[in-house]
């Protein structure tokens, strides 16, 4: 049976991908997996039912058989185990891809994601210029250090890993903010996740749900 996930009816991104259905989209396509989507409104996210997959009320969930997750890493985590292709093999490798996969979002996504609610939350705080330029140092030390164990290397650990996806899904939150640009191995290697075909799968499927919810009266 192929699982379900959830995305948003209507993605405050505007189709560029950066809702978090985005990255399970990716590791289903990784791995080869068909998959069904259930869009979901903002409304109805926040009623019983999308509640019993999801406690606080949000997108992705995961449905498969009487299996129900939610937390997009945990989602990931899953499709990896259960698939070839995102986990390496050999026990120690697999250790350490899985160890990226909390490093994207335990000590990189962080700071990220306090720049996403200074500029979207803060803006109008007196005190909101004099904050940015410390939450962009916080980003900016994060990207050296990894900039520094990545090095001339394609992907964090030997092949290309779950790890890799979910950095890159963490880091590509970062594009708005041309911080990326500044670390031109960090930058590439972004490049390098979005360049995947599995990637480019993914980004056409929820882009194709922006796209039809699109009212063409409205774009005239
Ligand atoms: N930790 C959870 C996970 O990883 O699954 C976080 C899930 C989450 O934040 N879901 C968001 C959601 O459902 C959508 S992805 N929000 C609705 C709500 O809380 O009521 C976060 C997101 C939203 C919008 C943009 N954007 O517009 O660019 C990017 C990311």
């Amino acid at each position: 049976m192929n699982p379900t996930i959830t995305a948003f009816e209507q993605s405050p991104d505007r189709g560029i991908g950066l809702a978090r259905d985005m990255p399970v989209r990716w590791a289903l396509e990784e791995a080869g997996q068909p998959y069904n989507v259930r869009l979901v409104s903002f409304s109805a996210m926040k009623e019983p039912a999308h509640r019993a997959l999801h406690p606080f009320g949000q997108i992705p969930t995961y449905e498969e058989g009487d299996l129900a997750l939610f937390e997009s890493g945990s989602i990931i985590f899953h499709i990896a185990e259960r698939n070839a292709g995102l986990l390496p093999t050999d026990a120690n490798a697999r250790a350490r891809a899985i160890t990226w996969m909390f490093a994207a979002l335990s000590t990189i996504e962080p700071p990220i994601l306090e720049l996403q609610t200074a500029m979207i939350l803060e803006r109008d705080e007196p005190w909101h210029k004099q904050r940015l330029p410390l939450v962009h140092d916080r980003i900016r030390g994060r990207l050296a250090d990894l900039s520094q164990r990545l090095g001339g290397a394609d992907w964090l650990d030997g092949a290309f890993s779950a790890g890799d996806l979910q950095m890159v899904s963490v880091l590509r939150r970062l594009r708005r903010s041309g911080l990326l640009d500044e670390v031109p191995n960090i930058s590439a290697y972004v490049a390098r996740g979005e360049a995947r075909p599995a990637f480019k799968r993914a980004f056409a499927a929820q882009l194709a749900v922006f796209t039809a919810t699109q009212d063409p009266a409205a774009a005239q």
